[in-house]
């Protein structure tokens, strides 16, 4: 039998050598980080836009608000069509203009009576908003929707009247048609409208006038986790242009406290985020498929081509941004043909060139890695899996990983992500390929974030190495993916 004594001094030593090693924590976050909203928004990467009302059936791009209802007659509208569409394209998600700055509502709204239910479409018993939320729900997209703020109908814009029945309606689509991944407040407002006959210019004040905290938090108490969208969140954020450019640099962080939706001037801030921001607001890259955001036929052989939308996605998924696709219908209630070709050629080019990652299964070597410690090696960029990272030492802020393609490959892009759920960190990094036994620089860049795609002149090589040459904290990488 064994004595009290061995069993003591067993636990002792057992003690002993866990105090020695005790295991390494995971970084800890970078504050600010992203909502588990947020993060699954995030990893969406693709959504589709819909611009479609009154301004497909009069060419305008901005409806007065003075325009008769029966004016919309789409012939043979099949939102199932779109959501095909869009699906097929790799989107995940499509938000709706169930209001645009006319007013015209797309759904029987009972506030109001410009809205489909006075139109000649299905005899006045159409349904818009309802028929695209149910295609979306068949087919496992997410469905959102846009009301502008701004209404050029209304006659009580301007005053309190309006923000009651802004919400009212608001309200309406979450109980009816929710629930929303994303509610869209666009900031446009160009003052002069027809209000109810008034046929006037109306001024307001972004900062005061639609009290946002409190609309959020009565769509927030139906629909709780809805990403919000304005030029100043809080849920994501305007990239400042809609040409698909997000910054270069783009943070996710940004501090929200001294912006508004409307605010002039703050363009390339929203592009780029900032370093020290408080809040945690991704950037939206909205941007559409033809040169309008409506349906305009003059417009049909002015499609983007599917190389655009390429270089589009580079621009914006590939700098750690969301893809915001606008792709009207037309007046038949279709996505043209020529929207339909580019959006499949689009797919077979993101198919194509990202067909097989040449640093899956790679060996890689780290210069360093948190504790040593298997959990953090830098192995884990190339499991496939988001949850695992490579990451070093709290005291480090520099660090790079070799990655062995041998035999020699053809590389033209490669693909970093960062950790986000512990905050985005990368300040600045390069990328190398060895050629002739030589390193040479092939691509340099600053924030990383969710995602950063870098498309470089093709090289051979056997060996690639992503630099971290700063951080703001000890990086946490989740994946390296080379094409
Ligand atoms: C802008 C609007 O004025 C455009 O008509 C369009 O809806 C675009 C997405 O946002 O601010």
């Amino acid at each position: 039998m064994k004595s009290p004594h061995h069993k003591t001094t067993l636990i002792l030593l057992a003690a002993l050598l866990f105090s020695c090693n005790p295991p390494i924590p995971p970084p800890a976050p970078l504050y600010p980080i992203p909502s588990a909203e947020q993060l699954a928004w995030q990893q969406m990467e693709m959504n589709a836009f819909v611009h479609f009302s009154i301004n497909t059936f009069t060419g305008l791009e901005w409806g007065m608000g003075s325009e008769k209802a029966d004016l919309f007659n789409p012939t043979n509208a099949n939102p199932e069509q779109w959501v095909i569409t869009f699906k097929n394209a790799g989107f995940k998600g499509v938000i709706l203009t169930a209001k645009h700055h006319d007013g015209f509502c797309l759904w029987p709204s009972e506030y109001t009576e410009h809205s489909i239910k006075n139109s000649p479409y299905k005899n006045g018993e159409g349904d818009i908003v309802k028929e695209l939320s149910d295609a979306c729900r068949k087919h496992n997209l997410k469905f959102g929707v846009y009301v502008s703020p701004w209404d050029r109908n209304h006659a009580q814009y301007g005053e309190p009247g309006y923000i009651e029945y802004y919400r009212n309606q608001l309200r309406e689509l979450v109980n009816a048609y929710g629930p929303f991944f994303e509610v869209w407040f666009d900031g446009a407002n160009g003052g002069t409208g027809y209000y109810g006959g008034a046929n006037e210019r109306r001024r307001i004040d972004g900062r005061t006038y639609y009290d946002w905290p409190g609309t959020i938090a009565m769509v927030e108490e139906i629909n709780p986790g809805t990403i919000f969208f304005s030029d100043a969140g809080p849920g994501c954020r305007w990239v400042g242009n809609e040409r698909g450019i997000a910054g270069e640099t783009n943070w996710n962080t940004i501090s929200i406290d001294t912006l508004y939706a409307g605010k002039p001037g703050i363009e390339h801030l929203l592009g780029t985020g900032s370093e020290d921001g408080t809040s945690w607001v991704p950037a939206e890259v909205d941007v559409s498929i033809r040169p309008g955001w409506f349906y305009h036929a003059e417009q049909d052989s002015l499609v983007k081509t599917a190389e655009k939308l390429f270089d589009i996605y580079l621009t914006s998924v590939g700098r750690g941004g969301m893809l915001l696709l606008n792709v009207p219908p037309d007046r038949r209630g279709l996505i043209h043909e020529n929207d339909i070709n580019s959006l499949t050629g689009f797919r077979k080019l993101l198919d194509e060139e990202f067909k097989t990652n040449l640093a899956a299964g790679a060996k890689a070597r780290g210069t360093s890695y948190r504790g040593n410690e298997r959990k953090f090696s830098p192995q884990n960029l190339f499991d496939n899996n988001p949850e695992t990272y490579w990451a070093t030492d709290d005291s480090e802020t520099t660090a790079a990983v070799e990655i062995d393609l041998k035999p020699d490959k053809t590389v033209k892009y490669i693909v970093l992500q960062e950790y986000i759920k512990l905050g985005q960190r990368v300040k600045s990094f390069s990328v190398e390929a060895l050629v002739d036994n030589r390193w040479q620089t092939v691509a340099e860049g600053t924030t990383i974030g969710y995602k950063r795609i870098l498309k470089i002149e093709p090289v051979k090589t056997g060996k690639i190495k992503v630099v971290i040459s700063g951080s703001k904290a000890c990086p946490v990488i989740s994946g390296i993916e080379v094409y």
